[in-house]
């Protein structure tokens, strides 16, 4: 993964410490959201590899991601600027910014597909497989409709060279939680 996004980057890269690993069960998938919004406190030339643990078929449910929606233009300048960790203390439990605010771009995924124009992608995963997105694309995971659990991670690369999001490095990162909040005046 270093040797590729090296070459991807073209320059010596770094990656979280921190590494998700999902198990889902029988259920809903994880709603529409930007990774950005959960780690962007550093560089935004920041990158997932989402990677299946086995074979995933659609009724297990994958991956799926809107194409182009990284560049979206009032994204990028509104709900990609989200800090999901930020708080206003001027105007306390308001918005979206307040303890416990989730970060999802909507619960709704046919909504999102309505509102952005584009569509949603995805396949079925063979062992092997990974999914390479830049954490500012509109992604979510679809439902698993089976009695199995759905194993994968995530875990995030950028240049070494760039400022990193101090929550999701170290021996022990701190992660979401208390240690990462930040108050704002807004
Ligand atoms: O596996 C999922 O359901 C979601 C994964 C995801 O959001 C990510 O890899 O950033
Ligand atoms: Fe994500």
């Amino acid at each position: 993964m270093i040797e590729f996004f090296q070459a991807f980057l073209g320059q010596p890269v770094r990656h979280y410490d921190y590494t998700w690993v999902r198990s889902v069960g029988r259920g809903h998938g994880t709603p529409p959201h930007e990774d950005i919004v959960y780690m962007g406190r550093g560089t935004w030339n920041l990158w997932t590899a989402w990677t299946p643990m086995g074979d995933v078929s659609w009724d297990l449910g994958g991956l799926m991601v809107m194409p182009g929606t990284h560049r979206h233009e009032r994204l990028r300048q509104g709900y990609a600027r989200r800090d999901v960790d930020a708080y206003c203390v001027s105007k306390p439990g308001e918005g979206w910014n307040h303890p416990g605010s989730e970060g999802w771009l909507s619960k709704d995924p046919v909504g999102v597909r309505r509102g952005l124009k584009a569509p949603w992608v995805s396949a079925e995963f063979r062992a092997g497989d990974v999914v390479i997105f830049n954490t500012c694309l509109v992604h979510a995971g679809l439902d698993n409709h089976t009695n199995r659990i759905r194993l994968s991670t995530d875990s995030r690369y950028q240049p070494a060279s760039e400022p990193v999001d101090e929550r999701w490095i170290g021996a022990n990162p701190t992660a979401h939680g208390a240690a990462g909040k930040r108050a704002l005046i807004c």
